[in-house]
This record gives C-alpha cells, sequence and structure tokens, in this order.
C-alpha cells in the first residue's frame, strides 16, 4: 500500500484502501461496489495520460482499488489486471480510439428467438467470433420456446446439436411457460454476463424472470436511429440479488471486431481447426484460394455450409472494414 501523504489533516489516521468493482461510469465518476457499499470515486489524472488510446481507462468491469476521502468518495488508486474486455472504436470527436465497454466478462450469451423474431445464425457466428477474440466465453440462448411450431423443431433441434456440439453452452428458455428460466439464473449466478441479441428476441423479458426487481421495460420497438447517435455510451453493471451482475448496454450491436486480420478468422471457427493447416497457402483465407481444405472439409459434410457461410460473410465484411456485430 503507498504511504499516507505527509500532510497535517492526514498524518493522524492512515487512510483506508477498499478494492471493488465498478458498476457505473460517467465518464467522469466510477460507482465503485465495494464490502462498504458503493463509493463514488474520481479516477487519478495519471491513469489517463498512461492510455492514451482509450477513451475510457477505467470501465465498468473493472476491479479496483480506491482510498477512501474524508468526504466519503473515493480515489480509484489502482486497476487491477483485466482478464479480458469488450471494446469499439469511439464514435465522434475521439474517432479512431478504442472504447471499453466493460472488462472482467465471464460470459456473453447471444439470445435468439425461435420465433418473432426468427433466429439469425450469422448474428450467433458473428457474436461467437467476437467473443472468442475478446477471451469471452459465448453462450446461445434460444428462447419463446412455447412459439415453435413442430414443423420447425427438427431445425431448432439442429442448430441447438451444432453448438452444443462444438462445446458452447445452449440454454432453451420462456417467459411464458418458465422453461429453463431457472437453468438461465443458475447460470448468471455469481458472474458477470453479458446479454445480447436484436430487438424484440426477450433479453429484458427473460432478465426480469430471473430478477423481477430490475424492472426492465419489455416490448418496445426500437425506432432509434443509431447513426444519429454519436454521443459516447456508457454501459452499467446491473447487480443481481441471487449474485453477480448483468452488462447493461445499449450499445452492445456496436462491440466490434477490432483489428482482426482476416486470414485469422478461421481460427474462431472451432470446427475449422483440424484443417487449417492443411491447406495448400498458409495465409488461406479458404474462400477463392484453391486446395483449400476447409472448403473440402465443406464439401464433404465435416463442416456445416451454414457456418462456413457465416464466414465468407464475416470475412467480407471484415475486408469491409465493418466490424460490427450487428449487421
Ligand atoms: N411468447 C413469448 N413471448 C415473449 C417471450 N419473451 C419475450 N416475449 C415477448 O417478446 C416481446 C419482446 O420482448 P423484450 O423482452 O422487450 O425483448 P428485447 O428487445 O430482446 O429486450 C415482448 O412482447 C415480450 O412479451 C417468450 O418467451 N415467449
Ligand atoms: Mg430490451
Ligand atoms: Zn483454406
Amino acid at each position: 500500500m503507498p504511504a499516507a501523504p505527509a500532510s497535517p489533516e492526514s498524518a493522524s489516521a492512515s487512510p483506508t484502501f477498499l478494492e471493488g468493482t465498478v458498476i457505473r461510469s460517467t465518464g467522469s465518476w466510477y460507482d465503485v461496489q465495494t464490502e462498504r457499499g458503493v463509493v463514488p470515486s474520481r479516477v487519478r489524472g495519471k491513469f489517463r495520460l498512461e492510455e492514451q488510446d482509450v477513451t475510457n481507462p477505467v470501465a465498468v468491469g473493472d476491479r479496483v482499488t480506491i482510498r477512501l476521502e474524508p468526504d466519503d468518495s473515493g480515489l480509484i488508486t489502482e486497476i487491477h489486471p483485466r482478464r479480458n474486455q469488450l471494446s469499439r472504436r469511439a464514435a465522434g470527436r475521439r474517432v479512431g480510439l478504442e472504447h471499453v465497454i466493460a472488462a472482467n466478462i465471464d460470459i456473453a450469451w447471444a439470445v435468439q428467438s425461435v420465433r418473432l423474431p426468427k433466429i439469425n445464425p450469422g448474428f450467433i457466428d458473428r457474436f461467437i467470433v467476437m467473443a472468442e477474440v475478446n477471451e469471452i466465453t459465448p453462450g446461445l440462448v434460444i428462447n419463446k420456446t412455447d412459439l415453435l411450431r413442430e414443423k420447425d423443431r427438427a431445425d431448432i433441434d439442429a442448430l441447438h446439436d451444432l453448438y452444443a456440439g462444438l462445446g458452447y453452452r445452449v440454454l432453451r428458455t420462456s417467459v411464458v411457460s418458465g422453461e429453463g428460466v431457472e437453468t438461465f439464473r443458475e447460470a448468471l449466478r455469481d458472474r458477470t454476463s453479458v446479454v445480447a441479441g436484436p430487438s424484440g428476441v426477450g433479453k429484458s423479458s427473460l432478465l426480469n424472470a430471473v430478477e423481477p426487481g430490475l424492472g426492465l421495460r419489455t416490448g418496445e420497438v426500437s425506432l432509434k436511429t443509431r447513426k444519429g447517435r454519436h454521443t459516447t455510451t456508457y454501459a452499467s453493471l446491473l447487480p443481481l440479488s441471487f449474485g453477480g451482475f448483468v452488462v447493461d448496454t445499449p450499445g452492445i450491436r456496436e462491440f466490434g471486431l477490432i483489428d482482426l486480420d482476416p486470414a485469422d478468422l478461421g481460427h474462431y471457427f472451432r470446427e475449422f481447426k483440424p484443417y487449417l493447416h492443411d491447406c495448400r497457402f498458409p495465409n488461406c483465407t479458404h474462400d477463392h484460394e484453391p486446395d483449400c481444405a476447409v472448403k473440402a472439409a465443406v464439401e464433404e459434410g465435416l463442416i456445416t455450409e451454414a457456418r462456413y457461410t457465416s464466414y465468407l460473410n464475416i470475412l467480407d465484411s471484415l475486408h469491409l472494414g465493418e466490424r460490427d456485430v450487428g449487421r
């Protein structure tokens, strides 16, 4: 611990240091959850200077040490090393900089619904890549199972089996029948989780079902024009009464694939891995190149057409510089 400053006011008592988690940020103040409750805190100027290429040196989810000040506010004196983070390119004046949305995330759930809106495999695959690139465990929630029609059951089962077979956790839920709600609650317990998905799949409804106290608004059609919204938005962590946090951010669509080299994309499709070293060209993008072992595996049915199509779509968007999840 740093020594107490030798000023007359603080000579009598040594300062109190606490550890905590940043749960909310306005850009200049940070709410830090500690064993003594939430302490509004400021950050030392030097952290700002050290991190030239990010807009926010402290993000929600960061573990920090604070020094309690005489007015009961905190001063963040240390930011503990991050296990991982989700970032996007900053907008507006700070374009080109990185904005850290949240740090130390245990799991990121892609939420989809069986109908209304229907499943979008492209979203799932892009989201998985985004999570894997950031070293965050992805999972899949298939919601609104009460709306499942018999004729769609085989497709949903195949999708479930595909992702479970790749080693990802897949949950089936319904806010109406209650299926899977308890399992989802257990999956959120004592972790920091991201819940993302297209509008209308039931994210807010699901979170209200596991934690009624959240009181999230549901059923709203989002008419926001995202293009017009260039101000920096800050995520917050919603504390769960049974332990854990859920990352709440309106900007989840923008979790980008920052700095992913198109030649590396194949490494984030787990089932491609056995074939990546058998392509003729070591920098093969598994697109147009001859003697590609990945394409051969698709032709043999060892890799699904759907996953390969997602791969090509993401590859295209990387070439075009479109690195957002939500397309
Ligand atoms: N039938 C059915 N409807 C649901 C379910 N979950 C959510 N909904 C409805 O789907 C609509 C969108 O839900 P909402 O939670 O706002 O979705 P969000 O945009 O992902 O947060 C609302 O009308 C909900 O009542 C479900 O499991 N089954
Ligand atoms: Mg919602
Ligand atoms: Zn190849």
